[in-house]
């Protein structure tokens, strides 16, 4: 069957395509970025949107790669680019319908970013082998706009059977968070590393350096309170669990906080996270979870709890924290460690 449509497909097809992948990117790295329920559940919608959106375009991108012959180099490259999309495809949907499930030491979600990631130089390099492509008057007619129109319909409707149909599968209706994250229980929590960095052995129970003075475990333990917070990682899981320990704004002088624009918490391992000044009352340094004292892999003997803020910011085996004049913003917006 050939619909003309799908015969004439091509130059637009692929800048729609082309700008689709770049914003489903950056949208995936927002959503990434939010820990609280509105901005994230917005930011991850948002994302499905736009990555269902370059899978709806399927269809024609299959006719225009029917119709290229291609020399072999080239052929070989577009399909690796094609494999590293349906492997990240897999991975977004695998966590879409099944939830947070490693496979050999990997989630759905860290094959679906890894191979997004491997997938922005290979896309830039297949864009500029094959002319690139110039936006033209006409491709912001009105026709173009109700066919814009009538794919945002389509894959709006898509969404939202797909939204049902997971609740079959494996939940992202019924169990899953804002951010897409499926519940874990708060024994159970997974030790986890955010890129590189790695559990210190042997672990000592040194003092936290905490603006210049210095507290052991026992001190921070000593009148301690509880918090109750959602630990929610992006690589797909969170844990409700109560943590025992003490504010920040109670281990540090009111004068010399109140001069401080930010707080910088390093670990032992030299991981660091940067927090604004006026947060100190909701953070927390603690030494057990669920009344049980933390493991070396989940941070012994102090770590931080953040609550709001996604798993990355709740940096294990504390070292120090340090007051500084420079504003929170100013920090790459993900760890590199
Ligand atoms: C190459 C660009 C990307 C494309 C085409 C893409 C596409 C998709 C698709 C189709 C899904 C599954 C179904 C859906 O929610 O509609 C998905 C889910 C997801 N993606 Fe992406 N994605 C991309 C990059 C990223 C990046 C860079 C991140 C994070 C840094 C990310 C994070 C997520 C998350 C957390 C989910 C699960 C959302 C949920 O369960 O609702 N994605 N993505
Ligand atoms: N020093 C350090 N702290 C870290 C990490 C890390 O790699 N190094 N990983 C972060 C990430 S990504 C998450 S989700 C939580 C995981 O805590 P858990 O191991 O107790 O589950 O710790 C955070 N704190
Ligand atoms: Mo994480």
């Amino acid at each position: 069957m050939r619909w003309a449509g799908l015969v004439k497909a091509g130059r637009r097809t692929n800048l729609a395509l082309l700008w689709l992948v770049i914003t489903a990117f950056v949208s995936g790295w927002v959503a990434f970025a939010f820990g609280t329920p509105i901005p994230a559940w917005i930011a991850t919608i948002v994302h499905g949107l736009l990555g269902l959106a370059v899978v709806a375009l399927a269809p024609w991108k299959t006719m225009i790669i029917r119709r290229w012959t291609m020399r072999s180099t080239m052929r070989l490259a577009s399909l690796a680019l094609l494999s590293i999309m349906v492997a990240g495809l897999i991975g977004g949907f695998a966590q879409f319908f099944v939830g947070w499930h490693p496979a050999l030491g990997i989630s759905p979600i860290q094959l679906h970013v890894g191979a997004a990631i491997v997938l922005i130089p290979l896309l830039a390099w297949h864009v500029l082998r094959h002319r690139p492509q110039r936006l033209r008057r006409s491709d912001l007619s009105r026709r173009m706009l109700l066919r814009g129109v009538a794919l945002a319909g389509a894959v709006g409707s898509g969404y939202m059977v797909l939204n049902v149909a997971s609740r079959w599968t494996g939940g992202r209706g019924r169990t899953a968070t804002s951010t897409g994250s499926r519940r874990v229980d708060a024994d159970a929590i997974p030790a986890t590393i955010w890129l590189l960095d790695r559990v210190p052995v042997p672990v000592a129970d040194y003092p936290v350096d905490v603006a210049g003075r210095p507290f052991t475990a026992a001190d921070v333990t000593e009148g301690a309170g509880t918090v109750t917070a959602r630990l929610d990682c992006t690589s797909g899981w969170y844990a409700d669990a109560t943590w025992t320990g003490r504010r920040l704004s109670e281990l540090i002088a009111p004068d010399v906080l109140a001069a401080a624009t930010s707080l910088v918490v390093t670990s032992s391992t030299g991981y660091t996270r940067t927090f604004p000044a006026s947060d100190a009352a909701a953070l927390w340094l603690v030494t057990a979870c669920h009344g049980r004292p933390l493991t070396a892999a989940t941070g012994a003997p102090v770590r931080l709890v953040a609550p709001g803020r996604r798993g990355f910011w709740w940096v294990k085996w504390v070292a120090r924290v340090e007051l500084s004049d420079a504003p929170a913003w100013r920090q790459l917006p993900f760890p590199a460690q």
